[in-house]
């Protein structure tokens, strides 16, 4: 896909002075401008740091057309997100048909593909963006990247059904190849992650290089039972923004 390099034509002055957080907002507010339309009705909101400029954005649409539109979170942090901003949630149930999702990242590559569930809502996260007619990225310029795998080292984030973690981490090593796969921990190691719908996280890095692409690879994961959803997203997003510490933002 073609990298276009974009002015913001957003008052930068505005924008708080951290360089990655301006990032951060640059990009978020640039894909608001371009994709949530007056005509969208049914948002999908994701998750992580970057997407409270989503929201911040879209309350400055105004009253007016937020009052007739319904929300739909990802997650616990971007159901608080609507709540606070005084959004009308909702669930991906009420309403499957969803006009546009904007969602975060760990790391993009250069078609697109991505790797998510560093926040481990990557389950959500995935069924928001196959249910959007649009599906939008927004980061700062660290996730931008050739190769998936480049930045992001932490692995590939492996939702899976905890009676079956053991099983699967064995999969991952020894017929996937990725010897440094992991179960999340907590912060406080006092047991593992566990998401959102009860269950856990495994964090499986992987050599890009020997499998013919992301969706192979992701294929293959899926294909293990007990694998409840994988945070490699192929061929799913429309456009990602990436803000870059001069105040530009990368669209691609
Ligand atoms: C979610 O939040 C995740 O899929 C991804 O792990 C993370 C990106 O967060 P941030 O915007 O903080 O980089 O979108």
């Amino acid at each position: 896909a073609a990298v276009e390099s974009a002015e913001t034509g957003l008052d930068v002055s505005e924008v708080v002075k951290d360089p990655i957080e301006e990032a951060k907002k640059l990009a978020a507010w640039m894909a608001v401008d371009r994709h949530v339309l007056p005509k969208h009705k049914v948002i999908g909101i994701g998750s992580g740091s970057t997407v409270p400029y989503v929201v911040e954005r879209i309350v400055q649409q105004g009253e007016e057309v937020n009052k007739g539109r319904v929300f739909i979170p990802t997650g616990f942090q971007s159901k608080e997100l609507i709540v606070q901003a005084g959004l009308t949630l909702a669930e991906i149930d009420q309403f499957p048909n969803v006009d546009v999702t904007i969602d975060g990242a760990d790391e993009v590559d250069q078609d697109l593909n991505c790797i998510k569930g560093g926040g481990a809502c990557q389950l959500r996260e995935k069924v928001l963006a196959e249910a959007a007619k649009t599906f939008v990225l927004v980061a700062d310029y660290r996730k931008n990247s050739a190769r998936l795998g480049t930045n992001w080292k932490a692995g590939v984030p492996i939702e899976v059904v905890p009676f079956a973690y053991a099983k699967v981490l064995l999969n991952l090593r020894n017929n996937l190849g990725s010897k440094e796969a992991t179960l999340r921990m907590a912060k406080c190691k006092a047991g593992p992650v566990v998401t959102d719908n009860g269950n856990f996280v495994i964090d499986a890095p992987f050599d890009f290089e020997t499998f013919g692409s992301p969706i192979q690879l992701m294929t293959q994961i899926k294909m293990l039972t007990g694998v409840v959803e994988v945070g490699l997203f192929c061929n799913m997003a429309e456009a990602a923004y990436f803000g870059n510490q001069d105040g530009s933002v990368s669209v691609r």
